[in-house]
């Protein structure tokens, strides 16, 4: 295990990406501002239809994107690792998905692979490459959680695992989606893209001990040096622990363990969210979480034509302005 964890210790620091097709309409829908800080949970909170969510894909361009530019912010930051959203809870899929065609390249006019691009990059600048996947939810599939207004028999966003366990229909929909669905793009995940220094999972709690098991020997089978988050169940579930967003004090009870903080208060790109944390209280934070031995990792939330808004990219200008002078 020590030698597993090994570079992930030395890291420290990494660089969390939070892009999907809602860093487009960016937390405004119809032309109006959608409740909720997180930007990314726009389906969820406007309860928009999956066919209608959907269309956001046709005016995918993404002509900023620019996996090299991305990557070096992260370098020149000292930002070690970097951690992708491959599919956030919307169930779309950042990435060229075999087992879905509900993906980039095959819905979006930018019809590229941004994972592969970033991959690539990675490799090249010698950063370690994470993957956000979100296992337990997926608004999209019919089976699965969260979506309660396409699928009206569905698990709800919000519902505790004891209140559809022992429900005969629920779990085995559910279950279908898990083997359908999830293992298998985490499986595709592994095998494609090269070594994967993390696959990052979010809101195991919602699912059964025993279903969290089934991701971790998912990854541990094609990948057995690859790390797994805290959050792919419950604690002590996992390589390493997680606080909960944004709680960079809040240690969990873990020789391992990584806080996630935003530079505002969405992680995916949010044109109205101007809580920008001054430079002082992330490098405060950081300073703080590494010094007791955790690691910090730090979110950017592009925006849907691929490029980093000025606020983002001047908080990273000058965290790498300090990282020189510090170490
Ligand atoms: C949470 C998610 O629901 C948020 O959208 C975000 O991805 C954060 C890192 O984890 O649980």
């Amino acid at each position: 295990q020590d030698a597993k964890m090994a570079w992930w210790r030395e890291a420290r620091v990494g660089l969390f990406i939070h892009w999907g097709l809602y860093s487009l309409p960016a937390g405004i829908w119809k032309g109006e501002e959608v409740k909720g800080s997180y930007a990314e949970h726009l389906m969820l909170r406007a309860r928009i239809p999956d066919a209608e969510y959907a269309g956001i894909a046709g005016e995918f361009t993404a002509e900023r994107f620019d996996a090299k530019a991305w990557v070096r912010a992260a370098k020149e930051a000292g930002l070690e690792y970097l951690v992708f959203t491959a599919k956030h809870h919307d169930g779309f899929a950042m990435y060229d998905s075999d087992v879905s065609d509900y993906n980039i390249v095959r819905r979006t006019p930018f019809g590229r692979d941004p994972l592969r691009e970033l991959a690539d990059e990675c490799r090249e600048q010698d950063v370690k490459l994470g993957i956000y996947y979100s296992h337990a939810m997926d608004w999209h599939h019919p089976d699965s959680q969260g979506n309660t207004w396409d699928y009206l028999g569905n698990i709800g966003a919000y519902d505790e695992v004891a209140s559809w366990v022992s429900d005969e229909d629920k779990r085995r929909r559910y279950e279908r989606y898990l083997q359908e669905r999830a293992l298998p793009q985490v499986k595709e995940l592994l095998e494609k893209y090269g070594p994967v220094g993390v696959m990052w999972f979010d809101c195991g709690h919602k699912l059964t001990e025993q279903q969290g098991e089934a991701f971790l020997e998912q990854v541990y089978g094609v990948q057995p040096d690859c790390l797994v988050n805290r959050r792919v169940w419950l604690e002590p579930m996992g390589d390493y622990g997680n606080t909960a967003d944004n709680q960079p004090y809040a240690r969990p009870p873990r020789r391992d363990w990584e806080s996630i903080v935003t530079l505002n208060d969405s992680w995916g790109y949010k044109k109205t969210d101007d809580q920008w944390k001054p430079i002082g209280t992330i490098l405060t934070q950081m300073i703080d979480v590494v010094s007791r031995g955790g690691n910090f990792l730090i979110n950017v939330g592009p925006m849907g034509d691929g490029a980093w808004d000025p606020a983002s990219l001047n908080l990273m200008v000058q965290l790498a302005r300090w990282m020189k002078v510090n170490g």
